[in-house]
């Protein structure tokens, strides 16, 4: 299962946390859906996604300014920093519930909801 698409240091650093999703990967029917993000003026859009078990979620940024998207409370995920026009994909493979935050501009908010 390849949780990130971005590059591969970003695919290796994701490893801690992609081993205990990997275990729980629900959805083998192959009716994944993949979710966009868009990083746009500031904000996440939509800011707050719910997904299934399984579903992928890309981030895509078309600010001018560099953003991230990062699980701070217990650093859950960390997408790395995205340039204009850069995307970063996780995938999601259990029930749970994500509040995330831009690294650099903390007021940038967004969460996930997988049931
Ligand atoms: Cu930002």
């Amino acid at each position: 299962m390849t949780l990130l698409t971005r590059r591969a240091t970003l695919r290796l650093a994701a490893t801690s946390f992609a081993l205990p999703l990997a275990a729980a990967m629900a959805r083998a029917d192959g009716h994944a859906t993949n979710h966009t993000v868009v990083i746009k003026d500031f904000a996440f859009t939509p800011a707050n996604l719910q997904i299934k078990a399984g579903d992928t979620v890309t981030w895509v940024n078309q600010d001018s300014a560099q953003h991230s998207a990062w699980e701070s409370t217990n650093n859950a995920f960390d997408i790395g920093l995205l340039s204009t026009g850069q995307s970063a994909s996780l995938t999601f493979a259990r029930a749970g519930a994500f509040n995330y935050r831009c690294r650099p501009h903390g007021n940038m908010r967004g969460s996930i909801t997988i049931s």
